[in-house]
């Protein structure tokens, strides 16, 4: 992945991330997301909520310590790009995924699978999806596909695994796509 396009990923996860729009990433963003997930899954009950939120305040303090360069404790869009676009150097993607996304991505889930059989459908995957990403320019169906390996119809857990680490490990510069979830 060249340079220009590890820079336009991460520009669009920082907008992503940047909910209220300030142009700042901040702990409000954060309580934001948290607030938005629990509120669409609102049966996942309040221990799979407090998890969430407590991996929400600890990868916003990981994300704020890498990347708030002037120190005035938030991370402006420039910040957020020039810390993570250092991480190409597979060590440090890899550090970020098995401290930081996969955890997190964990307590995600948790709360997606609302009747916790451990096996996430369409509908909630779409779900999801339409509270973190700009749906106009993804195809949901076929991302659901790719990631539902056994092809049952559901994304168990390690499938779900595997489209965490594709989609946030791309952007930190290791070219995941051809290995599938472990
Ligand atoms: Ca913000
Ligand atoms: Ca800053
Ligand atoms: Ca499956």
């Amino acid at each position: 992945m060249s340079d220009d396009e590890v820079r336009m990923r991460l520009e669009r996860h920082f907008d992503g991330l940047d909910r209220n729009r300030s142009g700042y990433m901040e702990w409000e963003d954060w309580r934001l997301y948290v607030n938005r997930v629990t509120g669409r899954f609102p049966r996942a009950g309040a221990d799979r909520n407090d998890h969430l939120s407590l991996h929400a305040r600890r990868a916003w303090e990981w994300i704020r310590d890498q990347a708030d360069a002037d120190g005035d404790g938030r991370v402006s869009r420039e910040e957020f790009v020039a810390a993570f676009g250092r991480l190409s150097d597979g060590d440090t993607a890899a550090r970020l995924w098995s401290t930081l996304i996969d955890p997190a991505s964990h307590a995600v889930w948790a709360v997606v699978d609302q009747d916790g059989d451990g096996r996430i459908d369409e509908r909630e995957f779409a779900d999801y999806l339409e509270l973190v990403v700009d749906l106009s320019d993804m195809d949901v169906a076929a991302a659901f596909r790719r990631g539902d390996q056994d092809g049952d119809g559901y994304l168990n857990r390690a499938e779900w695994r595997g489209l965490m680490r594709d989609y946030y490990m791309a952007s930190a510069g290791e070219d995941t796509s051809t290995t599938g979830p472990t």
